[in-house]
């Protein structure tokens, strides 16, 4: 049943998890960081037996950095002490998708701002539930994230929750479901509904509160409302017919393509997207020298109860 598949993908995801939280040290490269946690779910999901995989490419944001973050080929970005790293791992179950990341540091100069992050992310899950309108959740989660000043090398920092991004509902094989839980107050009126499943996930910033898309993309989806249009360039016609075999609509990344054996894609890639195919999600970065944090985890609105399935 979908509830069996939620707490199945849920599972290996406590699991790759609680790996990635005691293996990932400074001077590890993002890349060996990233494919670690990848080759953990694989090898899960494959010692079950099931019908399921990788949800997503494996968020590993850094520093200024939030969110859709992931190493191409040939980065050779090392992990050091002094970084913020946000740890966003999807599994799926037969397109169920755990959605869950923390945040990890080096150095206790940010344990407060971990606080201030992890705090807004319990009032979201603890005020979610059926009839809450998304307006005002975003506003119980902005107060709480509001109510920390962090000091950081000798400065002192309000905590902005960043108002451009959003917790997001989850469907079969689609990672944003079409319901947005934004981290600041608003006049959404819509409600939460029973039997819906959410990604409950708020971010801290020390700097501005907004993110602006910077820096090579490597995450991409095919989009599930894809205009049927003829395609003329061949290699985007091959292209796709490779990423619905591979991904369908789960989200995937650059590195991704390279392992199912596709190369030189990036002129199609990118036609894909600019036809309105695939979606890119370019990495979402607050002003340099800020620090940006993230907690998450997903919720199951069940008709008389709300299950933390990641927890
Ligand atoms: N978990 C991330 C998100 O919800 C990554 C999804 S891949 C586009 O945005």
């Amino acid at each position: 049943t979908t509830y069996q598949s939620i707490r199945r993908a849920a599972e290996v995801h406590r699991q790759v998890r609680q790996y990635a939280r005691k293996t990932i040290r400074p001077g590890m490269t993002m890349m060996e960081i990233a494919e670690n946690i990848e080759a953990g779910t694989r090898a899960l999901v494959e010692e079950n037996g099931l019908e399921a995989g990788v949800g997503f490419p494996t968020g590993v944001s850094l520093n200024n950095c939030a969110a859709h973050y992931t190493p191409n080929a040939g980065d050779t970005t090392v992990l050091q002490q002094g970084d913020v790293l946000k740890v966003d791992i999807g599994v799926h179950v037969k397109g169920r998708i755990a959605d869950s990341a923390f945040t990890l540091t080096f150095d206790h100069a940010y344990d407060k701002l971990l606080e201030a992050v992890k705090a807004a992310t319990d009032t979201g899950i603890r005020e979610a539930g059926i009839d809450v309108r998304l307006g005002e959740l975003g506003g119980l989660i902005q107060e709480t994230m509001e109510s920390y000043e962090v000091e950081i090398g000798g400065k002192v920092y309000p905590v902005k929750p960043i108002e451009n991004l959003s917790g997001h509902s989850i469907n079969p094989y689609q990672i944003h479901g079409g319901k947005s839980v934004l981290l600041v107050k608003n006049d959404d009126q819509t409600k939460m509904e029973e039997g819906e499943y959410f990604a409950i996930e708020t971010f801290g910033s020390t700097g501005r509160g907004r993110i602006v898309e910077s820096g090579e993309c490597s995450h991409y989806a095919r989009r599930v409302d894809a205009p049927r249009v003829p395609l003329r360039l061949q290699s985007a016609k091959s292209l796709l017919k490779s990423i619905n075999k591979n991904f369908g609509t789960l989200p995937f990344c650059r590195r991704y393509l390279d392992r199912v054996g596709e190369s030189k894609y990036l002129l199609a890639l990118n036609h894909l997207v600019a036809q309105g195919i695939v979606q890119d999600y370019p990495p979402l970065c607050d002003q340099r020298g800020s620090m940006t944090a993230q907690f998450e985890h997903t919720i199951l609105l069940r008709p008389t109860v709300k299950e933390v399935v990641t927890r």
